[in-house]
């Protein structure tokens, strides 16, 4: 240790500089400086900055604070050392060991304790003997001031948050502190797992995680070890005596990004695990599939979207035969460039009819034209609001817009109404939702959305990617089924029921245009190839001829549904997709693989496409599955869950 007044050989003189920051009196944010005089305004905006672009939000209050440092000490770095740890639980254990190792007896109970020192601005200060709580202000807790990195005093201003770096400078200033014998910390940043231990024996031990990501409590316990009248004496120099930190030792180390193995172990270990599983024939009602036993056998498939068994129909494989050697296996361009030939019109104004809407703009995917549509309409300064179950598509649509997006109850209007309300100023609102439920198979109350949407002078926006082809009395989705108008925009799929691949969106001819202008996945996508456009129109046609393949799909789902409630199973039977809850996920997957072992290929949903604990089995119906496939499913579910 050594002392001196003057911190630069050039006699600069050396300021320390101190930020609070807080809302409604709760601790948002605090940073500790010790900086050359000429630096000071600098620094002082730099954590104003700081303080406002918080992540814990906005503050009402800053405190900004330049004081003469005094006596300063030079102090050298406590040695750093990482444990790897993968869940919290683990990350706490370990620091209970380290603190053990240092002579803490009782260091399980102090980390019991150390949660109570989450609320506070400061670090709780506690007997490492005893546990007995010691800080003079037991709200606020002992907060450690004027330190800094001997580094960064005579290099720049630059104040963004290093957690590793500031808490390597409190950490060796704490361990110095007179009667200090031992440190925990974790941040109080919701992403900021890591934490540590901290000793002058075992120095600064790194705990890559300490608390699940996401978790906005933090904390900080001191222990001290030494009679009553040496606390006052701590305390000071926790607060008063400034200290520089040579960190030269020190590798400027990042917290150790988590690698693709250890993600991939969680994944597994919470039984969350996918893998892609060869399908070895045409989609059908039956089909040949590699099984996890190692087989390769003929299952009926319960699992899949070709609800009107036309991705094998001749007449649509047909189509896709000749559009190949007519036009070529790809389009060769965006549809912008080169990519339009005379089947991609064809089919926008077959989709156009059999909607009945004026035009339809083609996508490659379902996926592409929910992102294509709401990123088209919806940028920064509008809010879109968007159902609480609503496909991942139309999610990562919301999300790339740049909007704000406000989440409204499940198929709740009322609460769509109110939230549409709510809100003032925006540029433009956007309601969308899914027309059927791709989890549960509820239909939307579409009357019921266009008057809310309506009276809100927001644009709808309705997804029929399981509707088409399945609602209404001839499968053109729910406005025939309600009887009602259209949506600003309805978005589908040519990949469901159509048997076939890409996607669309149907609305008016200037919507349409202003979607060809706008949508970046049409615009900078290349064109589906014209054996897929071509199949999706004969699919389309097949199904306006043969409208009895929805009503044979509709008593399909009404005796699946009627035989699943009769064995006591709470069954819905609005569209094709019949999910039966089991909850935990390993049970799903479990319930899965014996039904797979009994003939049926059927699919467990898991977190994230559906929320935690409501795992599920997923049964999708289609026209060509017979009475007795569908009672032999209903009497394995019976079996096996
Ligand atoms: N003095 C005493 N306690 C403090 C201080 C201080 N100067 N600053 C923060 N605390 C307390 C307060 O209760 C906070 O809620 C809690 O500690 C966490 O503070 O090697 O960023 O500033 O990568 O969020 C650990 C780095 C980062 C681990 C810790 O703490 C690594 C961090 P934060
Ligand atoms: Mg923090």
């Amino acid at each position: 240790m050594t002392t001196n007044d003057m911190a630069f050989p050039d006699g600069d003189r050396a300021l320390c500089v101190k930020m609070r920051a807080s809302r409604g009196g709760e601790h948002v944010s605090g940073a500790e400086r010790i900086v050359r005089e000429r630096d000071v305004p600098r620094v002082l905006s730099a954590l104003a900055a700081r303080a406002l672009g918080h992540s814990k939000g906005r503050p009402d209050f800053i405190n900004l604070k330049v004081e003469e440092p005094g006596g300063m000490i030079r102090l050298k770095a406590l040695p750093v050392s990482t444990v790897e740890t993968h869940t919290a639980e683990e990350g706490r254990a370990r620091a209970a060991e380290i603190l053990a190792a240092a002579g803490i007896s009782r260091a399980r109970e102090v980390m019991e304790l150390f949660k109570a020192s989450y609320s506070m601005r400061g670090a709780m200060l506690v007997d490492a003997d005893t546990l007995e709580r010691l800080e003079p202000d037991r709200e606020r807790g002992v907060r450690a001031t004027r330190m800094d990195a001997a580094e960064s005093l005579c290099g720049g201003a630059d104040c963004a948050k290093n957690h590793f770096a500031e808490a390597v400078v409190l950490a060796t200033k704490v361990a110095n502190a007179p009667g200090i014998v031992g440190e925990v910390c974790v941040s109080d940043d919701p992403d900021y797992v890591t934490g540590y231990v901290a000793t002058k024996e075992a120095g600064y031990r790194r705990i890559t995680v300490m608390k699940e990501a996401g978790d906005p409590c933090g904390g900080r316990i001191f222990l001290y070890r030494g009679p009553r009248e040496g606390v006052a004496e701590t305390v000071r120099f926790l607060e008063r005596q400034s200290v520089l930190v040579d960190c030269s030792a020190v590798a400027p180390a990042a917290p150790r990004p988590p690698s693709v193995a250890d993600e991939l172990k969680e994944i597994a270990a919470a039984g969350l695990s996918r893998e892609c599983r060869a399908l070895c024939s045409a989609t059908g009602p039956v089909a040949s599939v590699d099984c996890a036993d190692g087989t390769r056998r003929e299952l009926v498939v319960m699992a899949s979207n070709d609800y009107l068994d036309l991705a094998r129909d001749p007449r649509v494989t047909e189509a896709a035969a000749e559009a190949v050697r007519r036009w070529g296996a790809g389009s060769g361009g965006s549809r912008l460039t080169t990519g339009t030939q005379p089947p991609h019109l064809a089919l926008e104004r077959h989709l156009a009819a059999f909607k009945g809407t004026e035009a339809a703009v083609l996508y490659a995917t379902g996926y592409m034209a929910n992102v294509g549509v709401i990123t088209a309409l919806a940028k920064k300064g509008d809010v879109i609001f968007s159902d609480a179950l609503n496909h991942a598509s139309i999610i990562d649509g919301c999300r790339l817009s740049g909007a704000d997006v406000c989440i409204y109850r499940h198929a709740d209007l009322d609460d769509l109404a109110a939230r549409l309300a709510s809100v003032r100023g925006a540029r433009r609102r956007i309601a969308v939702s899914d027309g059927v439920f791709s989890m549960d198979g509820d239909v939307l109350d579409l009357p019921r959305f266009l008057e809310v949407c309506r009276a809100a002078g927001a644009v709808s926006i309705v997804d029929e990617a399981h509707a088409t082809g399945v609602v209404g009395a001839t499968g053109r989705g729910l406005a025939e089924h309600f009887g009602c108008a259209h949506p600003d925009i309805t978005v589908g799929t040519l990949s469901k029921a159509l048997g076939s691949e890409g996607g669309f969106a149907c609305a008016t001819h200037e919507t349409a245009r202003y979607l060809v202008n706008r949508s970046r996945p049409f615009i900078f996508s290349t064109a589906p190839g014209a054996a897929a456009v071509a199949a999706a129109d004969a699919a389309l046609s097949v199904l306006e001829a043969e409208p009895w393949r929805v009503e044979r799909l509709r008593e399909n789902v009404r005796f699946l549904a009627g035989s699943l409630a009769k064995l006591g199973f709470k069954a819905a039977a609005d569209s094709a997709i019949v999910p039966v809850v089991i909850g935990d996920e390993r049970r799903a997957v479990e319930a899965a693989r014996a039904l797979e072992t009994r003939g049926f290929l059927v699919s467990a949903i898991r977190y994230p496409t559906v929320a935690k604990d409501s795992a599920r089995l997923r049964l999708a119906v289609m026209s060509a599955h017979t009475r007795e496939q569908l009672a032999a499913v209903c009497a394995a579910l019976k079996d096996v869950v």
